[in-house]
C-alpha cells in the first residue's frame, strides 16, 4: 500500500514535560523521543556557518579527516567523521542533553561506548531516504532490549535538526513502536536483505509519521525502528547531524580512525568515547590504513 505521508501523531508528549520515568517509558514503548531544543542556537548557527563555508565538494574528496559522502546519491551529501570538522562537533561528542540516557540505554550507565558513525548531512529538493530497519532484523545495532530497570540497546542515534523541518522538507519518519514489531515491514518484504529499500520513499509507507523539528531539536532513536524520511519538496535544502553510538564492541561503521590531532584535543570523557579501545603495538610498528 502506498500512502501519502502524515505528521507524527499528537499522542506524542512535550518531552520537556516529561519525568526521566516517563521518558524512558516513551523510549522503551515508541522507539524514539524528541528532545526539543538539544542544541543552543548559538550551536545550530555554529554548524551552519560551517556548512555555510564549504565549497562545493564531491563524494570521495577529504578535507582536515573529514569524508564527503553520500550513501545512495538522492539521499545528499554527508560528511562524515565531522567530529574532526572543529570545536563546535566535539563538543557535542557527550553533549549533556542526551549523553547520560544514552550511556544508560546502551550499558547501563558502564563506560563503554562508542561513536560508531557521525556525520552531517545536507539534503536538496526531491531528495530522501528510503524505508529501513525494523525490530525483525538480527543485527547487533538493532538490538533492543530492555528488562525493567536495565537496558541493552545496541545503537541509539541522536539526530539534530540544523534547519526547521516541517511538512514538505523531508522529514524524518518513524513507524512507531516497530523495533518491538518481529514482523518485516510489509514494504521491505520485497528487498534484499528485508532491511532496506533504497527506492521506496520511507514517507509512503504504512503507518510511517513525519517528525516535525524546529532546528535545534533532536530525535533520539533506536536504529532498530523502522524509518527513513519523506521527499523533500519544497525549495531549499534540509540540515541535520547525526551522532551515533553503541557500545564499543561494535565495529565503527566507516572505520575511521581518530586524527591524533583529534585526540589531543579532546577531554578524557570524550577520548573513551571517541577511541574506546586504544591500539597497543609492539615498538616501532605502525597502523597501515586501507
Ligand atoms: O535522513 C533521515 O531523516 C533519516 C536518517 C536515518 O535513517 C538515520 O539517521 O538512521
Ligand atoms: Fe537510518
Amino acid at each position: 500500500m502506498n500512502l501519502e505521508t502524515k505528521p507524527l501523531a499528537a499522542y506524542y508528549p512535550d518531552d520537556s514535560q516529561l519525568s526521566e520515568y516517563e521518558k524512558d517509558y516513551l523510549f522503551d514503548l515508541l522507539g524514539f523521543r524528541i528532545i526539543r531544543a538539544a542544541l543552543s542556537p548559538s550551536q545550530v548557527e555554529r554548524i551552519n556557518q560551517w556548512v555555510d563555508s564549504q565549497p562545493a565538494r564531491k563524494p570521495g574528496e577529504w578535507f582536515d579527516n573529514v569524508e564527503v559522502h553520500s550513501y545512495q546519491g538522492h539521499d545528499g551529501t554527508n560528511y562524515q567523521n565531522v567530529i574532526e570538522g572543529g570545536e563546535i562537533f566535539e563538543e557535542l561528542i557527550d553533549s549533556p542533553t542526551w549523553i547520560g540516557d544514552v550511556r544508560r540505554y546502551i550499558m547501563n550507565g558502564f563506560n563503554a561506548l562508542s561513536i560508531n558513525e557521525c556525520f552531517l548531512n545536507v539534503r536538496q529538493q526531491s531528495g530522501f531516504i528510503g524505508i529501513h530497519s525494523g525490530g525483525h532484523v538480527a543485527a547487533y545495532p538493532a538490538m533492543f532490549r530492555h528488562h525493567t530497570g536495565a537496558w541493552n540497546v545496541g545503537q541509539v542515534n541522536i539526530l539534530m535538526a540544523l534547519s526547521d523541518i516541517g511538512p514538505g522538507d523531508g522529514a524524518t519518519v518513524v513507524v512507531p513502536s516497530s523495533h518491538k514489531s518481529h514482523m518485516v515491514h510489509p514494504v521491505l518484504m520485497d528487498s534484499k536483505h528485508r532491511a532496506y529499500r533504497d527506492d521506496f520513499v520511507a514517507g509512503k509507507a504504512l503507518m510511517a509519521q513525519e517528525v516535525y523539528l524546529n532546528k535545534g531539536d533532536a530525535i533520539m532513536f533506536t536504529d532498530a525502528i523502522c524509518h527513513g524520511s519523506a521527499e523533500r519538496v519544497n525549495s531549499g535544502e534540509r540540515r541535520t547531524m547525526v551522532y551515533r553510538y553503541s557500545p564499543h564492541g561494535v565495529m565503527p561503521r566507516y572505520h575511521y580512525i581518530p586524527s591524533v590531532e583529534l585526540l589531543a584535543r579532546l577531554t578524557l570523557e570524550r577520548r573513551q568515547i571517541v577511541q574506546p579501545v586504544p591500539p597497543r603495538l609492539a615498538p616501532g610498528r605502525a597502523l597501515m590504513a586501507r
